[in-house]
């Protein structure tokens, strides 16, 4: 019985020194947006890419739907470590270094075509910037063009005067000052409790976020803007990434540049589909009025000028290369 037990003791004491051989590392990635969210569903897919890249030594667990951390939070618990990865959306960032804006500003880039321009422009200043903070950026991915949602009807920006407009970054928060709305910062993982209680009674953001947060149920009326792009960066902690063998750093970047491609044509397919649903659900869903749209354009043009005397000549250099 003890010669047995002796035995076996040692089988487990060598089938613990071989464990090193097949260490494996797990890295948590929160993310602001619900599971279902194509963005959520992207990093899926990514995270099961690098694991069977990397023959199951770097496993990296999604936490979408901000249950890790709250979306205003992310950016700091990555760089701090308290996680090795996560999802950020850039242009909540503004204030902190204006570049990180340059994708929020109504107006600037429109179109899938020029959200990838404006992103090439924005990519090698977004990479130093976050690599002084102790960061890499693996990829980044438009959300779908962002519209108007309104419980009434729109003619003029003049409609919006006094409403109680939600808020996702500094941004959305000036449109809404510029407009004479009031506005209230909600993040999406708190939007339809926003509306449900009467916090807000209007928003812009994308026909993902509209059917994501079933914005159907209190807000009828949705104008496709197509005012800008934002785009949710997927960045990691640089000690993490160090501290990985260089086989699986080659593995971790690979699958994130598949997750990139996957992740713009993601987007720009469910820009079709939930306007679909919008429709589907009772929305009334119809381009902007003329007037409206001319509206939104001067403030498009002053958020411009105003980002461009923050952001100085590194933002005039962003602007110049995006147009070239
Ligand atoms: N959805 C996010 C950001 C941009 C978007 O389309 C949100 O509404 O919070």
């Amino acid at each position: 019985m003890k010669r047995r037990l002796f035995s076996l003791t040692v089988a487990a004491a060598a089938l613990a020194s071989s464990l090193p051989a097949l260490a494996q590392t797990s890295w948590d990635l929160p993310a602001a947006y619900p599971a279902t969210n194509f963005h959520s569903v992207n990093l899926a897919t990514f995270a099961s890419d690098v694991e069977k890249a990397s023959n199951g030594k770097l496993k990296i667990t999604v936490h979408p739907g901000a249950s890790l951390f709250k979306a205003p939070e992310i950016k700091r618990a990555v760089q701090g470590g308290q996680a090795q990865a996560g999802e950020i959306l850039l242009t909540a960032y503004q204030n902190e270094w204006q570049m990180f804006g340059a994708d929020g500003i109504p107006f600037l880039a429109t179109s899938y075509a020029d959200s990838k321009k404006l992103y090439a422009a924005q990519k090698p200043i977004l990479q130093k910037k976050l690599a002084e903070q102790g960061m890499v950026l693996l990829y980044a991915v438009a959300w779908p063009p962002q519209g108007l949602y309104s419980k009434k009807p729109v003619a003029s920006a003049a409609d919006l005067k006094g409403s109680k407009w939600r808020a996702y970054s500094p941004a959305t928060s000036r449109i809404a000052e510029l407009v004479g709305a009031q506005p209230v910062t909600v993040q999406a993982a708190e939007l339809s409790q926003a509306l449900a209680t009467g916090v807000v009674e209007n928003n812009m953001t994308s026909g993902a976020t509209g059917v994501d947060s079933k914005l159907y149920e209190h807000l009828k009326f949705y104008y496709d803007v197509q005012a800008w792009l934002p785009k949710n960066a997927v960045i990691v902690n640089k000690k993490a990434f160090d501290a990985l063998d260089k086989p699986t750093q080659d593995a971790l970047l690979k699958a994130a540049a598949d997750a990139e491609a996957r992740g713009w044509a993601a987007s720009e397919k469910v820009n079709t589909d939930t306007m679909a649903t919008l429709k589907a659900n009772g929305m009334s869903v119809e381009p902007p009025s003329a007037a409206l749209k001319a509206d939104l354009q001067k403030v498009g043009a002053t958020m411009l000028q105003e980002w461009l005397s923050k952001a100085g000549p590194e933002g005039q250099q962003m602007i110049d290369a995006y147009r070239k």
